[in-house]
């Protein structure tokens, strides 16, 4: 197979990012099979058929039902809001498409468990989006652990920081409708961490968490408002019914501690997603903010130069990094969804199911739900009893 036909269902933020994913990777990665932007899909015909133009999609339809039956279609991509995810991803496997599907995977544990589901029984091969995974400077994180050079684990603590809502008078988006988001902060933010947890340190055994809703009740939008809604259009309010900001702990099943903040209540900190790493030999610093760095200490380093090294993870020694400029060139945020993408060419390319997976999808959701439980009765819940 040399190329692979793509329908998108959405076309907004993270309609664009997987559009620019898509575009990259033949030019960077020319080795790869190449992702052909077939057709784009969304609600708003006017607005399918500007993105399909702007992002350079040969179609455009709003039709989503006549998409994944199509037969030039190979693959489904989902990224529209998460309450369109179950029905898209089931009808798309079982016409026989593979899978891209955003994060967080669903609603809730038992949909998630129902696409997973679908999609084992079509055979085909499913991925969902958890791009942060895919930063050079993290997969460098992944293989100091995975050598050892860390040593034992025994701190593993992540926050995702965000500040746009603060504003009262931000309107009521979709993404603060809990049928049609799942949860807040939880599911938007605390889903990148909680996948991170589980690619670099492991399963999670126990849970405790808590919440709040800082502010109840918000504008109406004129229109299902995104990210760059700017303030209230309506003097008419809404209840607001997901989560602004939760945190909780963890015990992972191989004896670490974790601790978990996702916000979007913390003014100054833009989109702030870090995490901090300590081992018996050493610990690692990532802040996506500076993404092209890991922040490495070695306890067997001289004593006279103890201390965080910061390395540029910008090299051909870094996955993925040789492929895009000569050494010490940056990259941003949009790579890693190429990364992702040829991660799925590679999967498809070797008979394989990529990583991460509906599987991790559904374990992600596990440990978000095991949160809630723990949140509503007040007291430490097994995720596994989820
Ligand atoms: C918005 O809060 C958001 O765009 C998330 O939906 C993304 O998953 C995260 O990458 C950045 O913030």
């Amino acid at each position: 197979m040399n190329s692979l036909n793509i329908g998108m269902v959405g076309y907004k933020f993270m309609g664009k990012a997987h559009s620019n994913g898509y575009r990259a990777l033949p030019m960077f990665f020319p080795d790869r099979i190449k992702p052909n932007m077939k057709v784009i899909c969304g609600r708003n015909t006017g607005a399918v058929a500007a993105a399909a133009t702007q992002f350079g999609w040969e179609e455009h339809t709003s039709d989503w039902k006549d998409l994944v039956s199509r037969d030039d279609i190979d693959l489904i991509d989902i990224n529209a809001p998460s309450n369109a995810h179950k029905e898209i991803a089931i009808a798309a496997a079982d016409a026989g498409k593979h899978l891209y599907c955003e994060k967080p995977l669903a609603l809730s544990l038992k949909d998630s468990r129902e696409m997973l589901e679908a999609a084992e029984g079509a055979g085909v091969k499913h991925m969902v989006g958890f791009n942060y995974r895919f930063a050079p400077a993290v997969l460098l994180a992944k293989k100091l652990i995975d050598d050892g050079r860390l040593g034992d684990i025994h701190h593993f603590r992540a926050w995702f920081l965000q500040d746009w809502l603060v504003d009262p008078d931000f309107p009521l988006a979709w993404r603060l409708q809990k049928e049609i988001a799942g949860s807040g902060a939880h599911g938007d933010l605390g889903a990148h961490l909680i996948d991170m947890a589980h690619f670099l340190i492991g399963d999670i055994a126990d849970v405790i968490g808590m919440s709040e809703t800082f502010i109840k009740e918000r504008p109406l939008p004129d229109e299902t408002a995104g990210l760059s809604a700017t303030g209230g259009q309506s003097a008419q309010t809404g209840p607001v019914t997901v989560d602004d900001a939760t945190l909780f702990m963890a015990r992972f099943a191989n004896g670490a501690l974790g601790s978990f903040e996702a916000t979007r209540f913390a003014t100054g900190h833009r989109s702030t997603n870090s995490f901090e790493i300590n081992g018996s030999k050493g610990s690692v610093i990532f802040d996506f903010e500076r993404m092209n760095e890991l922040q490495v200490y070695f306890t067997d380093d001289q004593d006279d130069v103890q201390g965080f090294r910061r390395v540029l993870a910008t090299d051909p020694a870094h996955a993925y990094a040789g492929a895009w400029w000569p050494a010490g060139h940056p990259i941003g945020y949009e790579h890693t969804f190429t990364h992702a993408f040829v991660e799925f060419m590679d999967a498809l390319q070797e008979d394989r199911q990529p990583v991460p997976n509906f599987n991790e999808g559904v374990k992600c959701q596990q440990v978000l739900e095991a949160v809630e439980l723990s949140i509503k009765e007040r007291k430490w819940i097994e995720v596994s009893s989820l």
